[in-house]
């Protein structure tokens, strides 16, 4: 472990993606900094050394004395601001943000006439934002798309700026946000996710709700009041919903014998004519369409991009149809709501589900998984808490556990009938296994492949 005598410096904490997106920001603008990492051995130090031979690091525990001394933290949304040498430092009172709020400073200053989109949520969040990033390219204008889907924000600015900034937005983000002024900010849904880094829902709901602050609209789900605005906000507000819509709003509705997605009372188009399935994918489509049109993105765009974009890989996607079985891929599930969106999306009827769950449940209570499990065909469990899942499910499940992903596949299709779906939905994390979701994904698919005896993807989004 190396330490350095801070005097008066900005810290960066954290040399994952968005640490290094921060150092090379401060660097180029010949701001000096130390930058920390709790690994001794952080991924890519060695690429950033190459890039910045004079930058100053220290890996291993948290430095206190480093940190108290520093002039800013900038913090990265991987490392809780409770860790014991943070919390310090906040409490004398050193300022500490993330880079969503160096992104807003920068904007403000480079590029006011930008606009910015923010998307949080608990689940659907990618989703949206690759769909409003779409359809603001289909309608021409200069559109950059990142945050938390995997491009930290100050990698976005370039010179000329973009003209609207599409930002996924997590929780831990916004923790650490105070000035950006989004155009439009919405939380589609809230369930409990992340509860290893808050003490309960209301503290995840506050970090969420920071969303809103400084936004001119937002766009609420009119099915989950804890994404509403605070009551003393004056923005203008939208609303979605899959029940039918007030005048201006978004919702479902039925005319000549269809569902139509609508805007008040004007019918937009048939939800059946949405590349994406699922009723969780409809609430979606309409979230972005009140997110476009707060920004002013033309209908016929939108509804362009809806009409072909069939969904995100390891969200709900098929694989392949074998001996009358389809398999689907939803890795990203990494929360109980997002398995249940799942399960109800795919088959009303539940016991024609094979579920493959289980991996780093990230401290959620698994009980609200009973409701939508009752009727399942089977649970086949992966992971370190797959047990906990197991233990919520009906006794009638019949239940098994794996311990390799093609043990858990190979499990599933002897359990599944003709007709059945098997759904990877694991309902948790997968660090405890794999290195992301999408590796647990692939995974999947290629146990599949093997099992099946395929070599080429059959499916698309379900
Ligand atoms: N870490 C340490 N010590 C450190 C710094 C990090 O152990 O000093 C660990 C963290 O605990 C974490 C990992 O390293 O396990 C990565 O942390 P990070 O903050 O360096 O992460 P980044 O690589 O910067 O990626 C982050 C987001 N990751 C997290 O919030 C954990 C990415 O979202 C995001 O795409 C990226 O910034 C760009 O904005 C990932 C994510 O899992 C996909 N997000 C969570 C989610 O979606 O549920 C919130
Ligand atoms: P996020 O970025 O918030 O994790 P994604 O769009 O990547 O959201 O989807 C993550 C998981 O949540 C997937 O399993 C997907 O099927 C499910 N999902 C997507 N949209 C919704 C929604 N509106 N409500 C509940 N679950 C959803």
């Amino acid at each position: 472990m190396s330490r350095n005598v801070n005097t008066g410096k900005k810290v960066v904490i954290g040399l994952g993606a968005t640490g290094q997106s921060v150092v090379r920001f401060l660097l180029r603008r010949g701001i000096s900094l130390v930058a920390m990492d709790s690994r001794s051995e952080p991924p890519e130090l060695a690429v950033l050394k190459c890039e910045f031979p004079q930058l100053c690091v220290e890996t291993g525990a948290f430095s206190a004395e480093t940190l108290l001394t520093a002039s800013e933290i900038i913090i990265s949304p991987g490392i809780a601001l409770t860790e014991p040498a943070i919390a310090r430092a906040a409490a004398k009172g050193i300022p500490i943000i993330g880079d969503i709020e160096l992104f807003a400073r920068e904007l403000k200053s480079l590029a006011p006439a930008s606009k910015v989109v923010a998307i949080t949520g608990s689940n659907g969040k990618s989703t949206v934002t690759t769909l409003l990033g779409m359809m603001a390219k289909e309608a021409g204008f200069k559109v950059a798309v990142g945050g938390n889907i995997g491009i930290p924000v100050l990698d976005l600015l370039t010179q000329p700026a973009a003209e609207l900034f599409v930002l996924e937005l997590s929780s831990f983000q916004l923790e650490t946000t105070f000035s950006l002024a989004p155009a439009v900010a919405t939380i589609l849904n809230l369930s409990a996710d992340h509860m290893d880094r808050y003490s309960d829902l209301a503290a995840y709901h506050r970090a969420k709700q920071r969303v809103y602050r400084n936004a001119k609209n937002l766009v609420v789900n009119r099915s989950d009041d804890l994404t509403r605005g605070p009551l003393s906000h004056k923005s203008h507000e939208w609303s979605f919903g899959l029940n039918c819509p007030d005048l201006g709003q978004f919702g479902l509705g039925q005319k000549k014998g269809k569902a139509w997605l609508m805007q008040g009372l004007k019918t937009l188009m048939p939800a059946a004519e949405l590349a994406m399935v699922g009723q969780h994918n409809i609430a979606n489509a309409l979230a972005a369409l009140a997110l476009g049109s707060a920004v002013g993105l033309p209908m016929e765009a939108m509804l362009k991009v809806l009409q072909s974009f069939c969904g995100l890989p390891h969200r709900c996607e098929r694989i392949i149809d074998f001996n009358g079985i389809t398999f689907v891929n939803d890795s990203k599930a990494t929360n109980v709501g997002a398995t249940c969106a799942a399960i109800n999306g795919l088959a009303s009827d539940g016991d024609k589900i094979v579920l493959i769950a289980g991996g780093d449940g990230k401290g959620a209570d698994f009980r609200p998984l009973a409701d939508c499990t009752h009727g399942l065909r089977a649970l086949v469990t992966i992971g370190v808490d797959g047990n906990r899942i197991a233990a919520v499910v009906n006794d009638k499940t019949e239940v098994h556990s794996a311990s390799s992903m093609n043990e858990a596949v190979s499990r599933a299709l002897r359990l599944a009938a003709p007709g059945d779906f098997v759904l990877l939905s694991p309902a948790c994390a997968s660090f405890d296994q794999y290195r992301n979701f999408e590796v647990r994904g692939e995974a999947f698919r290629q146990a599949v492949f093997e099992l099946a005896g395929a070599d080429r993807v059959a499916g698309g989004a379900l």
